[in-house]
């Protein structure tokens, strides 16, 4: 079993109860990978317990999504309301408008986001009994590498029974979404025990390998065509260097069927020879060793996925279920985790799709569509949608077809509903960080002077130093921009 801090046993153990005696549920989480494989991993439970229940993946809850929610428990009328990947940090919001609402009886929260008042302790309200989070954050632990928000709700759902340790792949999978293995170096605290009792169970395997993103999937010249984690100079983007680069190992492409083979298909020696020579091509073009070394590292396969798909591996699943989420259908994610092959076709299709959207994001950007402001580049795309802006914007700086000497911020429109928010997303290079800019306080800040002005919530902040957002009333849009623009030109200076 798994060794938990004795408090937060305490709190798992609560929530349990909570839920066994539920009559109805309401399940509310996160757009992304971890949201998503959290969202599978209560509804499976509930499953299993028989149950009734309705769920929603929400992109975010902030002030007025909360009334989507409140919607919501208004319909389905839930004697219990579980929050996953999220609701630590809008936990006032869920006091002040849910925990009251008649039907309900108790709130569960199962996050790892630290709260943005830094709350590191268990509140007074957590003893209530109507109210309990669960946070590796009030703990002593890292909710950043320790455990995700996948991780909270498999150890939630394994405090109901043990018999849903078989949960803990999807557990894996969303701690890989949420980049807590670092890159296939391993996972650390309750993660790595998660692992270890899939592992234990029959359920997940890990072995060394190559750390390219498709090793089941993609056909081996594909495999180093669409490198971008590292980009490998002279293959990446180059079919023909590609076909070459096997050809020189005398490696054969195509199996005897005239079928693409894909990595997994090679044998240990072939396998050798080609991390050989991608690693002192490498070492060649980067100063830095750790790049080549970070070709190899643990590949956590899925033992109840099939074998050969974009589900069994940890990385491409996630990858999955991110496609799935900023197309705006996690709920086919969620239908994923759950086993149904028909959302998995869907969910193949979005994959491409969503892969399709950043590459013409990225075109347009190239042809011109940005601007340079006097401390910040602007992309404002109304072709963009909302949950890709930041990752285009990103792509855009990493491949220099947008300057990095000032950050980047991207303005999307282009969003899932058809309130007055607008997002607002910022990217920005260490160098810029080390020049003193950080996104996440200068969004807050701006946020914070035009709240006050206007005597109203025009706009929201949140994220890190090198990635933040802010939602923004459309009205305010403007102003929003150009004040930042100019309080980035400061940092600058
Ligand atoms: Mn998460």
């Amino acid at each position: 079993m798994i060794d938990l801090p004795t408090e937060m046993e305490q709190e798992l153990v609560r929530a349990a109860n909570c839920l066994k005696t539920a009559k109805q549920v309401l399940a509310l989480s996160h757009i992304d990978a971890d949201g998503i494989t959290s969202m599978a991993i209560v509804v499976e439970t509930l499953k299993r317990l028989g149950k009734p229940h309705i769920w929603r993946n929400i992109h975010q809850i902030n002030s007025e999504s909360i009334y989507e929610v409140i919607e919501l428990v208004k319909e389905s009328s839930p004697d219990v309301v579980i929050f996953s990947d999220f609701g630590s940090g809008q936990i006032h919001l869920i006091q002040e408008h849910i925990i009251g609402m008649k039907s309900v009886n108790c709130v569960i929260i199962l996050d790892h986001h630290i709260p943005p008042d830094g709350r590191t302790t268990l509140g007074e309200d957590d003893l209530s009994g109507n109210l309990i989070e669960l946070n590796p954050c009030q703990h002593g632990l890292d909710g950043s590498k320790d455990l995700s928000g996948a991780g909270v709700s498999f150890l939630f759902s394994l405090a109901i029974s043990s018999e849903n340790a078989d949960l803990s792949e999807l557990a894996i999978v969303g701690a890989t979404g949420d980049l807590q293995d670092y890159y296939g170096k391993g996972f650390t605290g309750l993660n790595a025990e998660i692992l270890r009792l899939g592992i234990d169970g029959g359920f997940i395997q890990v072995d060394k390998d190559l750390t390219l993103f498709g090793i089941n999937t993609r056909p081996l010249p594909k495999l180093l065509q669409y490198a971008t984690d590292p980009y490998i100079p002279g293959l990446t983007g180059d079919p023909d260097a590609c076909y070459y680069f096997y050809s020189e190992l005398g490696i054969e492409l195509k199996d005897r069927e005239d079928q693409w083979k894909r990595w997994v298909d090679l044998n240990q020696d072939e396998k050798q020879k080609v991390i050989q020579k991608l690693v002192s091509e490498i070492l060649h073009l980067y100063d830095d060793p750790r790049v080549a070394t970070n070709l190899i590292g643990d590949v956590t396969t899925l033992l109840l996925r099939p074998p050969r798909s974009e589900m069994s591996t940890a990385k491409e699943f996630s990858t999955l279920l991110n496609a799935c989420g900023r197309n705006k259908r996690s709920d086919i994610g969620v239908k994923i985790c759950l086993g149904d092959d028909e959302a998995f076709e869907a969910g193949k299709t979005l994959l491409q799709q969503h892969r399709a959207n950043l590459a013409m994001a990225i075109r347009r950007i190239e042809d011109g569509g940005f601007e340079e402001k006097e401390g910040a580049y602007i992309v404002n795309d109304p072709e963009t949608q909302d949950t890709i802006i930041g990752i285009v914007i990103g792509m855009a700086q990493g491949s220099r077809i947008i300057p990095t000497d000032k950050p980047v911020l991207g303005i999307s429109t282009n969003t899932s509903d058809d309130g007055h928010l607008v997002k607002l997303s910022g990217r920005a290079r260490q160098q810029v960080v080390k020049r003193g800019v950080n996104l996440k306080e200068v969004f807050s800040e701006v946020a914070e002077e035009m709240n006050e002005k206007y005597d109203s919530l025009v706009a929201e902040a949140g994220g890190h130093p090198m990635a933040a957002g802010a939602f923004i009333h459309n009205d305010h849009l403007e102003e929003f921009v150009e004040k930042t623009s100019s309080l980035l030109a400061l940092k600058l200076q």
